[in-house]
Parts: C-alpha cells; sequence; structure tokens
C-alpha cells in the first residue's frame, strides 16, 4: 500500500531517494530550501545545475544528490504568487506532478517535498497544501515505483496546514 506522510524536519537530512528542491527558474541555487540544499550538497550540485540550463515554471528536472543523504535532487520551480489568476494553482500542481513522475522515471521509491511556493514565492498555505495533498494522494493511486512520499514541514503552521488538507481529502 503506497503511503504519504506529513512531519516536522530539515529535507537535507532525509535518507529518501529524492528529494525536491522549490528552486527558481535558473536552477543555480538562491535562499530557503534552495540555498540549505545547496550548502548540504555541495559544489558539485552547482555544477550540475549549470549543465542544465534552467527549467520552467512546474517543470522538474533531476541531479545527483551529492553530499546529501539522497541520492538524487529534483529542482522545481514552484509559481511566484501573484494574486490567483495567473494559472498559479495549476502551476504548483504541475510542479508536484511533474517531480513524481520523474521520480518514477528513475525507479525512486521514497521521495520527499518540502512546500513548494510558499515561502519568498507567498503562494498562500492554505490554497497550497490541498493542491500538494490531492496531487501526491491521486499520484500514489498508480505509481509503481514511487511507493512513499513525505511532506518534510519546517514550522508549525506549515505542518498543521498540509494536515489538514490531507485530514479533508481523506474524508471525501
Ligand atoms: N527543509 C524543509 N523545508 C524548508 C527548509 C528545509 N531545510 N528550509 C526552508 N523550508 P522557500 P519558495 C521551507 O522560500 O516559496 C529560493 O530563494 C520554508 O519554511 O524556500 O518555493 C529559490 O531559489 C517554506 O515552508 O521556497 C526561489 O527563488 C518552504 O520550505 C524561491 O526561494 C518553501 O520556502 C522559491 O520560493
Amino acid at each position: 500500500m503506497n503511503g504519504f506522510q506529513i512531519f516536522f524536519g530539515d529535507i537535507t537530512t532525509i535518507h529518501a531517494d529524492a528529494i525536491v528542491n522549490a528552486a527558481n527558474t535558473t536552477l543555480l541555487g538562491g535562499g530557503g530550501v534552495d540555498g540549505a540544499i545547496h550548502c548540504a550538497a555541495g559544489p558539485d550540485l552547482l555544477k550540475a545545475c549549470r549543465t542544465l540550463h534552467g527549467c520552467q515554471t512546474g517543470e522538474a528536472k533531476i541531479t545527483k544528490g551529492y553530499r546529501l543523504p539522497a541520492t538524487y535532487v529534483i529542482h522545481t520551480p514552484g509559481p511566484i504568487w501573484q494574486g490567483g489568476s495567473c494559472g498559479e494553482a495549476d502551476l504548483l500542481k504541475n510542479s508536484y506532478q511533474n517531480s513524481l513522475k520523474l521520480a518514477e522515471a528513475y525507479h525512486c521509491h521514497t521521495v520527499a517535498f518540502p512546500s513548494i511556493s510558499t515561502g519568498v514565492y507567498h503562494f498562500p498555505l492554505e490554497k497550497a497544501a490541498p493542491i500538494a495533498c490531492q496531487t501526491i494522494r491521486d499520484f500514489l493511486k498508480s505509481s509503481k515505483h514511487v511507493t512513499e512520499v513525505f511532506m518534510v514541514c519546517f514550522d508549525d503552521e506549515t505542518k498543521a496546514a498540509y494536515e489538514k488538507a490531507d485530514a479533508a481529502i481523506q474524508q471525501i
């Protein structure tokens, strides 16, 4: 039975086959979780990212994890919140879905996500959490290799929002 778990943590310490990076379209690093991942992975991650020539919002690209405990890093730029009428919800769904598809293509069993776009990109947490949980749970219904997905939350408010969203989905 494929599973989804929400917990507190620092994604750079997670022993998953792949962790997902909430990147920007340059894929050349930044602050937040992106900065933490590059810092923990070491300079070879940036070297690998330079060869990828960026990534469009909602798409995903993969590198090795280098010094991270994770085997791979899947980089996806989530949407910047612009009020909600610029396709942000679909783009956020694409980020989760395309990351999961790439994990499946690389035969990953365990995949850990941070809360994409809800930091510097200001996607409202109560809108982002249901999109993330629904997309992950739908994917797990038919995935072959990806069997466990973790949502790694960095603060109380984020964890509470994902738990609430996931509980609502489970009741339907
Ligand atoms: N582990 C798990 N989650 C974390 C960690 C960590 N180590 N560090 C931060 N978070 P953000 P975005 C949480 O701003 O909104 C970068 O500069 C954080 O608390 O990292 O998608 C990129 O280069 C929040 O809940 O990503 C882009 O330019 C969540 O991760 C831009 O920020 C996402 O916050 C992307 O912005």
